[in-house]
């Protein structure tokens, strides 16, 4: 039965497209998977597991993996990565100190084998806090333009009242569907 319903999707175009949510501890990212699940133009299924949510925007679907930040956790990103279509990467925008632990991270995934295919969307978070660095701030720490091998986007937003989110996921389905 799963199989078949695999099989209708398949011809329907409607092929799950995986996404992965990685960024520091405290960052976000469970935040904006909920607001993501909130969202009334956003369709979701019930939970898959405790972190793997499906959401669908406007016939796409995403199968979103968030996965936690903490240290210890952040060696087993690398699990999670095969057939990784878009990554999310959460930065709270506040964390002036752990901003360079963010920058190496990402290059890290960017020199994965399994990521070579992946685009990259960054969400500066916590914007709403006044000393939140800008979008170009960070854009220019993390040297954004420099990176020529995977499509990338940067989008400020709040998770707490989801400004910034639709955005970013607009720039995600139309990068699925460019595809
Ligand atoms: N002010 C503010 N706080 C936020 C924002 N997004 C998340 N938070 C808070 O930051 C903390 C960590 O969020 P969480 O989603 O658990 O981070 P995770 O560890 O990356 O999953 C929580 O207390 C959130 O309420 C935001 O946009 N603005
Ligand atoms: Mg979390």
């Amino acid at each position: 039965m799963g199989q078949l319903i695999a099989k209708l999707m398949g011809v329907f175009g409607n092929q799950e497209h995986k996404v992965i949510i990685v960024g520091l501890d405290n960052a976000g990212k469970t935040t904006i998977l909920y607001q993501f699940l909130m969202n009334e133009v956003v369709h979701t299924s019930p939970t898959i597991g405790s972190n793997v949510e499906e959401i669908v925007l406007r016939k796409t679907h995403f199968l979103v993996w968030d996965i936690g930040g903490q240290e210890a956790l952040r060696s087993t990103w690398s699990a999670y990565y095969s057939n990784t279509e878009f990554v999310i990467l959460v930065i709270d925008s506040t964390d002036r100190d752990r901003l360079l632990t963010t920058r190496e991270e990402l290059y890290k995934m960017l020199a994965h084998e399994a990521l070579r295919d992946a685009s990259v969307l960054i969400f500066a978070n916590k914007q709403d806090m006044k000393n939140s660095m800008t979008t170009l701030e960070i854009s220019q720490f993390l040297t954004l333009t420099a990176i020529k091998d995977h499509p990338w986007h940067i989008q400020g937003c709040c998770a707490l009242t989801g400004e910034g989110l639709p955005a970013g996921l607009q720039w995600m389905q139309s990068r699925a569907t460019a595809n």
